[in-house]
């Protein structure tokens, strides 16, 4: 880990890291292996929606053999949004100082975490970026996923007034005392659009933005949660609260 990142009075900031998963067997445990490596000293918590393919007992088997693990279990598929509302209300309780959120499919790789960790020194919310110089997609090029990625973050942008580049993405880190001042209640977000909510949230309460590159990878294991219902749910939300927006009530 890095060495620049501020420290809270009397030791190195404490971070969580948070992994959301819905079928996710395959790559739990490689995933943590390497999250280990690249942040030795972050706790871990995993949020798992009672996954069919045994992730969730994956999960304990893991927090029963390393420390600092976490496991909440969820009694079915409740949303990714959800599931990093959860994490957060988890951070705000246990005192951490960053929660640090990846995708558990390998898609964010572990090695990007210090440079995360590092911006936080200057940023309330750091974003792993792949629409700035030096990020980037990985692997096989996918027309229809860049397109709808391209799509929702000019839509986002233009309702939410982001000046972000990446606001789809859900690699990030959080000071954790400024998700505290947020009424969390208020997110209506159950899925992916979450991502995009939650920055329009950290905007209001004064939260700075920083963004550093990363190489999105393809999943390695399993299959997508995404359907065209969450696309078409998140666009109307997005919709919605730019409307409250430019209507002042926000
Ligand atoms: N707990 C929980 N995790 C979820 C849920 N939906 C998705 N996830 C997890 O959220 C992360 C992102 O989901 P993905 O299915 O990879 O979605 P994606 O990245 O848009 O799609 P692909 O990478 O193409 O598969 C993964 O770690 C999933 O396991 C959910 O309803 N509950
Ligand atoms: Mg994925």
């Amino acid at each position: 880990m890095s060495n620049n990142i501020e420290a809270r009075p009397g030791g190195p900031p404490r971070v969580l890291v948070s992994l959301a998963t819905y079928n996710e067997a395959e790559n739990l445990e490689p995933l943590i292996d390497s999250i280990r490596f690249y942040a030795p000293d972050a706790a871990i918590l995993v949020t798992d929606d009672n996954s069919p393919d045994g992730t969730g007992e994956i999960a304990d088997h893991l927090a029963e053999r390393l420390k600092n693990i976490h496991v909440i279990h969820r009694r079915g598929k409740l949303g990714l949004g959800t599931a990093i509302l959860g994490a957060f209300e988890f951070a705000i309780k246990n005192d951490f100082d960053f929660l640090l959120n990846m995708d558990a499919d390998f898609s964010h790789p572990p090695r990007f975490i210090p440079s995360l960790l590092a911006g936080m020194a200057n940023n309330d919310v750091m974003i792993g970026s792949r629409y700035i110089p030096g990020g980037g997609v990985e692997g096989e090029f996918n027309l229809k996923r860049k397109f709808m990625s391209t799509g929702i973050n000019m839509y986002a942008r233009t309702f939410l007034g982001l000046r972000t580049r990446d606001n789809s993405g859900s690699y990030r880190c959080y000071r954790v005392s400024k998700l505290a001042q947020m009424d969390l209640k208020k997110i209506r977000s159950r899925g992916y659009s979450f991502m995009e909510e939650i920055l329009f949230w950290c905007k209001q309460v004064g939260c700075k933005f920083g963004e550093t590159p990363i190489l999105f990878e393809n999943r390695r294991a399993g299959i997508s949660k995404i359907n065209s219902r969450e696309a078409a749910m998140a666009l109307w939300i997005i919709f919605r609260l730019g409307l409250g927006r430019l209507a002042g009530r926000v």
